[in-house]
């Protein structure tokens, strides 16, 4: 049903009495395919591709200067003919292997909180690869100033998207409402009663807080600058819940590589290792809904409640990595991780996504599976360009009622927006 290449769980993962990973040696790993299929792939361009690779390194240069550092970027897949499928026993080997270059002690089978963590480490070790905190990030962000009385003075009056539970998860009910209101019942809440504020507008449309939450270095590199403005997803969720409050089991639209900040409070996690789709109940043919089509991959499962996950024998052979965010850290969770996030207390965070060398055709395979655009309309020498310019020449080649409909639908939020606020 998803796209990954091999269903069997990942090499490293290992029963430890209870189906948390556990630590186990990194000895003997094969050595990446990525370098040799680099060379291939640069000895067959031709003088064709030498031309057109310097004239978009200058137009590169200017939007990501660090791409061009890279020596070789590597396109190991042709698009436009075969679907991409990414094998994510091959990037843990790879994870494996580069470990040995860096002078770290990894947690092989737990989260690493890092600080001053190189921009070409990350990329080896952990991006699209493993789930990392990086703990020196957040603490730049005007956002770590934020406190109830800051919103509630200059944002109470304005509604807030909320869902609120009575019971199971499954029961939720989504409702919109004043944020001083909800604000003032926040300390109210229970195992079976809590409410999660999820919003991903409310940020977006506030320049004054939006620019209150800065990127990183480590998301700088983001392609989905390159889409149409009408179908580019939002990228800046404020979530804000109670103490039980949570989310659903998931993996994010378009598979992209998400991110989440967590401001004040703490998140517990529970992250699974792709190739487990089959032991998470995963529903088949569910799709997002959005202009720009994607699948949806969601689980039923809360895995923090004790009483639901019993009715899902399977479920207890899944593997996964738990661990707590702390305020400050930024959690960055590669494609294909399904998760679950589980606020212990009062939290305030902000999600994001990213897409990069590391996951685009990850993403674009995705936008392909949705039916948006046919494999066929993408030119053959698709795989010969630079991965920017493979994102841009894909989002030129989509159909315009997709781009109209987008903005149709972004501007009947935008004035719902508008006119819930005048309330
Ligand atoms: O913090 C949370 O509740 C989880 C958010 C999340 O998983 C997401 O934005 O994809």
């Amino acid at each position: 049903m998803f796209g990954f290449a091999c269903s069997r769980q990942g090499r490293r993962i290992f029963r430890n009495g209870s189906n948390k990973m556990s630590r186990t040696k990194r000895a003997g790993m094969p050595p990446g395919k990525l370098n040799s299929s680099t060379k291939s792939s640069v000895q067959t361009w031709g003088p064709f591709c030498g031309i057109l690779a310097t004239v978009m390194g200058i137009c590169l240069h200017i939007q990501w200067p660090e791409l061009l550092q890279e020596k070789q970027i590597d396109t190991p897949v042709n698009l436009s003919t075969s679907p991409y499928v990414f094998d994510f026993q091959e990037a843990f080997a790879t994870r494996d292997e580069n470990m040995q270059k860096y002078d770290f002690k990894y947690n092989d089978a737990g989260i690493d909180r890092r600080s001053g963590l190189k921009l070409e480490e990350f990329w080896d070790v952990y991006d699209g690869k493993w789930p990392v905190l990086i703990t020196d990030i957040i603490q730049k962000w005007e956002a770590v100033n934020w406190t109830r009385d800051y919103f509630v003075n200059n944002y109470g009056e304005e509604r807030v998207v909320m869902k609120a539970v009575h019971g199971k998860l499954n029961q939720a009910s989504s409702l919109a409402l004043p944020l001083k209101l909800f604000l003032q019942h926040i300390e109210e809440s229970s195992p079976t009663t809590w409410t999660y504020l999820e919003d991903e507008l409310f940020l977006p449309l506030r320049p004054d807080l939006y620019k209150q939450v800065q990127t990183s270095t480590y998301t700088t590199e983001n392609f989905f600058s390159l889409f149409p403005q009408e179908i580019r997803p939002w990228d800046c969720m404020l979530l804000w819940g109670t103490a039980y409050s949570r989310s659903s089991l998931h993996i994010d639209p378009y598979n992209w590589t998400g991110t989440n900040a967590v401001i004040k409070g703490k998140k517990r996690w529970k992250l699974f290792p792709p190739g487990q789709d089959h032991l998470l109940s995963v529903k088949p043919n569910k799709m997002c809904g959005f202009p720009l089509e994607c699948r949806k991959y969601n689980s039923p499962i809360d895995t923090f409640d004790s009483e639901e996950y019993t009715k899902y024998p399977q479920y207890k052979k899944a593997h996964y990595i738990e661990f707590d965010q702390n305020p400050g850290e930024f959690l960055v969770i590669p494609s294909g991780w399904f998760h679950q996030a589980y606020n212990v207390e009062e939290t305030i965070a902000v999600s994001g996504q990213f897409m990069n060398r590391n996951n685009y055709l990850v993403i674009l395979e995705e936008i392909l599976k949705a039916d948006n655009l046919k494999r066929s309309r993408l030119p053959a020498h698709f795989h010969t360009l630079l991965p920017p310019d493979q994102v841009k020449v894909f989002m030129s080649l989509l159909p315009q009622k997709i781009l109209a409909h987008g903005r149709e639908v972004t501007s009947q939020v935008i004035k719902q927006v508008e006119t819930v606020r005048k309330q």
